[in-house]
């Protein structure tokens, strides 16, 4: 879906392990500025409920699995990051709900952006009205 992307990142496994290796615009098409990762998520919560006006950032679930729904006022879909070498791009104006963590999930976020709370959209009809005129 728009503004939305799924990437496979090379995995170097040998008989020591395996690595995942990510760089900023190569691997990512954006400039890392900041790091975060949610875990210990108790059986049943559902985070995020919220979008961003500028942000890019990619999803990394590198212990676990976890279901992200992604969602503008006209599409929505559902992902599900159950490996370290999957990343999920979510860009600018897309609604995201991050749900069913495993016991054992570690969700990785790789921002483009230093925190910044004006640039959250936590209101879901305020977001609809934003969005409409973005896409
Ligand atoms: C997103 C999804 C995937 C900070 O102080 N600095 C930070 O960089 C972040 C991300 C959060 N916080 C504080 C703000 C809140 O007091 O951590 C607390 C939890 O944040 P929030 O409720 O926004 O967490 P989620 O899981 O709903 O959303 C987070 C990101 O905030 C958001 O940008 O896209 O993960």
């Amino acid at each position: 879906m728009i503004n939305v992307k799924h990437f496979v990142f090379s995995d170097y496994a040998d008989k020591y392990g395996h690595l995942v290796p990510i760089e900023q615009n190569k691997d990512v098409p954006f400039e890392i500025k900041r790091v975060y990762y949610i875990h210990n998520v108790p059986y049943g919560v559902r985070r995020g409920f919220h979008s961003h006006y500028n942000l890019h950032q990619m999803l990394i679930c590198v212990n676990g699995n976890v279901k992200i729904l992604t969602k503008t006022p006209y599409e929505e879909e559902v992902t599900v990051l159950d490996s370290p070498e999957k990343g999920l791009y979510i860009g600018p104006m897309i609604w995201r709900e991050m749900y069913e963590f495993s016991s054992n999930a570690v969700l990785l976020v790789l921002a483009s952006e230093l925190y910044s709370v004006p640039d959250y959209i936590r209101d879901y009809s305020l977001y609809e009205g934003e969005a409409k005129k973005y896409f």
